[in-house]
């Protein structure tokens, strides 16, 4: 049977970008989002487009008990999935530290820390049973450099990047892969988000840039699960070309 991946942040940018090119390459989808529409939609796209069914999951990252019935759910219809992707995470907020409001500071922390780290809690064990999975953390260049006003949101990934290489100390003598993958500036929805639904703030972040495509980001993590099961690729960096780190780009015209 194909090979099942469970993905977290489904619905947009670098996770749907990645359904799309796992759905491409014959796998089978478990998808994970909050948004039950834009799921509904993705997997009518997989079964049309690429005539792959894909099981939907709403779950909300922060929320334990949803993780958990999830990972159930999952396991009940689908089976114990051999790739985990969690992709789900975003920022909020683009400001010193002690002007970034509380609740912003929660939700980075709750989604990008606590929420990944609680699905990979709910998955290993039965990865570990198995003896067999490959988990794929989406970390950040921002987790290996910080920026002026995304102290947080830097922290969290540099979390993100930390608690992978934890993991796999812990599964080291298992069959479990586990890579980070840190890109650079991806054009996503994500600069909406963090600027609150703001589309023009949005946008001036991907001008005067060719700012990474999500699908580069997706090859990025098809390459990562392509490699022999002798091969573990730990961490992959990818930056657009006018990137040089975290929040260094060079930007024509301005
Ligand atoms: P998008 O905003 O396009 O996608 C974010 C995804 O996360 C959506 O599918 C969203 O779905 C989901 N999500 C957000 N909060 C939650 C939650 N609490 N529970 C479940 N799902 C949630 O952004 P990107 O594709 O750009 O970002 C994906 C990942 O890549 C993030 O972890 C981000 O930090 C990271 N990244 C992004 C970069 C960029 O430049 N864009 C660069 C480096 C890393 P829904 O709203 O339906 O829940
Ligand atoms: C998200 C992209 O450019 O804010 O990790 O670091 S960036």
């Amino acid at each position: 049977m194909s090979r099942l991946a469970f993905i977290t942040g489904a619905t947009s940018g670098i996770g749907l970008a990645t359904a799309r090119i796992l759905a491409e390459n014959g796998y089978r989808l478990a998808l994970a989002a909050r948004s039950k529409e834009r799921l509904e939609q993705i997997c009518v796209e997989m079964e049309d487009q690429y005539s792959v069914h894909s099981e939907m999951f709403v779950m909300d990252v922060r929320e334990e008990e949803q993780i958990n019935a999830a990972v159930n759910q999952c396991i009940e219809k689908q089976g114990i999935p051999d790739i985990l992707i969690n992709d789900a995470g975003l920022a909020r907020g683009l400001e010193s530290y002690d002007k970034t409001s509380v609740p912003d500071i929660k939700q980075m922390i709750d989604t990008n820390i606590r929420g990944l780290f609680l699905v990979t809690h709910a998955f290993l064990p039965f990865m570990i049973k198995r003896n067999t999975g490959h988990i794929i953390n989406i970390g950040s260049t921002a987790g290996l450099y910080a920026y002026a006003g995304a102290a947080v949101y830097c922290a969290t990934k540099a979390a993100v990047k930390t608690f992978s290489d934890g993991v796999r100390i812990d599964v080291i003598q298992s069959d479990i892969k586990v890579s980070t993958i840190q890109p650079g500036i991806v054009e996503t929805p994500f600069s909406e988000v963090r600027f609150h639904g703001d589309r023009k703030r949005a946008e001036s972040v991907y001008e005067g840039i060719e700012a990474l495509h999500p699908e580069d980001i997706a090859d990025v993590i098809l390459y990562v699960l392509s490699a022999p099961k002798r091969v573990q690729i730990a961490d992959v960096v990818v930056m657009a070309n006018q990137q040089a780190t975290g929040f260094m780009v060079y930007k024509k015209n301005g």
